[in-house]
Order: structure tokens, then sequence, then C-alpha cells
């Protein structure tokens, strides 16, 4: 039993008075690349990261749930909610509560139980923590009461907790990602076809991952209207999605009025990126990777209007450093973690400088998740 297990088993008996039956978790996410075109059925190239949410569950005789959670406030406060009755609270049980009822929404019958949570994936930074919950708690209960649904379902029910019940109109990848991935390989995926690879990140290069401090939150309008300026675009294109359209469109978007025009360049140029950057992971061109995601802060930043003046400097300081292929912000933005693509061995040194340096000069403190502290 890992440290973590033991974690989340000691929370259930202290809330609950009684062993757990199953215990389970799901990872964080970081996305490499691909930001903004899961809704618009494009590609993206998430890869797991070490933080994980952890969930212990048992049977209850009646239909009653009760849930405590460890780091998603209010203490040891048991939530309590009727299975088949959920009644949205605007408070993280609502994720519990999204998932229950898109189980019987899919046809899968579970009664009560009760549930504890314990998680080391920060919230509101860009890394997932929604998914990696939603992942938990669905392969508890997948576990628990037997139910049959294969690690894509999973992950789609998921998101229509997401979507449904907590009310964030968010695209498929991160719960792909908290479903499918590991925190060695990176996930390519189309989220249209739903097909996937595990590609590994090329010998020599590692990982940076360092939370801004500034915190999101995709229930909130900024997110929402993104995706809707991507709908409009394709409207006005005449297409379904914008995952329909290729480079040779551009002349075509440009002609759109602003700011859809920008919005719609930053997801088509984003597809192609995420497609050059399997192959240079395949080639092994950590040079050309690492300008790729150069390009993506970019679009992301210029033509996405996503980014935030802590994420740029962020971005702009780990660039700045010897041995740093490329930096970008992960994720969906408004706030959260960038990702930075480095000369392997050097991971440590390059973030504690970043973080320094980011601390003196705004006051925030960033906080590194990639690679975990020796
Ligand atoms: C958030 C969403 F949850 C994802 O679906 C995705 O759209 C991402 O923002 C942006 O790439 O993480």
């Amino acid at each position: 039993m890992s440290k973590a297990d033991a974690t989340v088993r000691e929370h259930f008996v202290r809330i609950f008075h009684r062993e757990p039956a199953v215990v389970t978790s799901a990872p964080g996410r970081v996305n490499l690349i691909g930001e903004h075109t899961d809704y618009n059925g494009g590609y993206v190239l998430p890869m797991a990261i070490p933080q994980r949410t952890w969930v212990a569950v048992a049977r209850q005789g009646d239909p009653r749930a009760r849930a405590s959670s460890r780091n998603l406030g209010g203490g040891d406060r048991v939530r309590e909610f009727r299975v088949g009755a959920e009644i949205v609270t605007r408070s993280w049980v609502d994720y519990v509560q999204g998932v229950t009822q898109a189980l019987a929404r899919d046809g899968h019958t579970i009664s009560g139980f009760d549930l504890a949570i314990v998680s080391d994936v920060p919230l509101g930074s860009g890394l997932s923590s929604s998914a990696a919950l939603e992942v938990a708690v669905l392969r508890a209960l997948r576990d628990l009461f037997g139910l049959t649904l294969d690690d894509v379902r999973l992950a789609q029910l998921g998101q229509r907790a997401e979507n449904d019940f907590v009310g964030a109109p968010v695209g498929l990848m991160d719960q792909m990602a908290a479903s499918l991935a590991d925190d060695h390989t990176a996930l390519f995926l189309d989220t249209r076809t739903l097909g996937f690879e595990q590609v590994p990140l090329p010998p020599g290069g590692e990982l940076v991952v360092i939370n801004s401090g500034v915190a999101h939150n995709h229930a909130s309008g900024d997110y929402r209207t993104r995706r809707a300026e991507c709908e409009r675009a394709a409207a006005a294109l005449g297409v379904a999605q914008l995952r329909d359209l290729g480079l040779a469109d551009l002349p075509r978007v440009a002609a759109l009025p602003d700011p859809i025009a920008r919005r719609a360049r930053h997801v088509i140029t984003e597809d192609e990126r995420v497609l050059e950057s399997v192959a240079a992971m395949k080639a092994g061109d950590l040079r050309r990777l690492g300008a790729l995601f150069a390009a993506s802060h970019a679009s992301q930043r210029d033509d996405f209007e996503v980014s935030v003046p802590e994420i740029d400097r962020l971005v702009d300081l780990a660039t700045a450093e010897h041995g740093v292929f490329g930096a970008r912000l992960t994720g969906g933005g408004f706030g959260g973690s960038i990702v930075a693509l480095v000369e392997a061995g050097a991971a440590q040194d390059i973030a504690a400088r970043v973080t320094h340096a980011y601390r003196a000069g705004s006051g925030h403190t960033a906080t590194v998740l990639v690679p975990q502290s020796r």
C-alpha cells in the first residue's frame, strides 16, 4: 500500500468509523500542446502528472451518499446527498453528485455510499483537479458496484458530470488524460474520433511544470466566451467545427470580424502544432518541439487571449534560461500553470531559478509541481 493509499484510508476510517471497500486514484494532467482544441473536435497532447486524487469508498445500506474531503474545503465536514436526487450546491461535492447523476443517466444502477477524498493536485492551477476528482470517483464507484464501464466511457461520464451538473462547458481532454494517461508518455488524442496513441518524450528532454499561484475557474465566463466565439467562427465559415479547417483556410478566416478571426486562427494553427509536435517527438527533435511550445504560447497570448501577465512573465523567465527549449501556458488559461521543455537533468535547477525570479519580480509565489522535489 502506498503512503497516499494509507492517507485516504485513514481519512475514511476517521470520518466513517469503518474500513473502505475500495481505494483508487486518478492523476492531474499537464497538456504539452493543443489548447482549446478539444471542444473544436481537434488534437491534444496531455500527460499525467505525479500529483493525484485518491478516493476511498464503501457501500451504505440506503440511497444516501456521504462524502468528506481532506483538501477541498470544509475540514472534516461530511456532505450528504441522495443518490438519484442530486441538488446543485456550488461546492466540491457537486463533482461527486455530477458523477452519480451521469452514471444514472447512462443506465448504471448504484446505491448509497460513503466516500473520502485526499488530493495533492492543486485547485485552479490548470492541471485538472476537477477531472482527477471525477475520474477517481468514477473508478471507485465502478469497482464498488461492479459497473461495466471502459476507460473511454468513464472519461465521457466525467465530462458529462462537469458539463451537465457543475455547469462548466469543458471539452474531453482532461478526463481522457486522467483516465488513460501516465506520467511517462504523452497521450496524443484526436478528440473527434477518440483515437489515441502514446508518444514518449524524447530522450534528452524533461518537463518543468510551475503553478503561477493565479487561480482560474472554468465555470466562469471567460472559458464559455471563448468556446462560443469558436462556435460563431465555425458557423460563419460554414463548418461543423473548426477542426474541419486547415492552414489553407487561413485567408478565409482572416476575413472574419475581430476577435473571432483570431480565435479561429489560434485553433487551426494549434491543431497543426499538435501534429508537428508529435512528429518532432517521434524524430527526437527537442528544438523543434520547444519552438512549437513557444509558438503555441504566443498564439494563446495574442490570438486566443487566455494568458495573463503573471503567466507571460513565467514563460519569459523560463525561456530566458539556458537549457530551455520552449515554454507555454498549459490548460484553460486565465491563470494556472506553465509547462517548459528543458534539457534532461536541468529541470530542478531551472525551476528553482524561475520561481525565485518570479517571486522577486511579482510578489506572487509560484510552486513547482514537476519535477517533484528531491
Ligand atoms: C480546460 C478544459 F477542461 C479542457 O477541456 C480544455 O478545453 C482546456 O481547458 C484548454 O485546452 O482544461
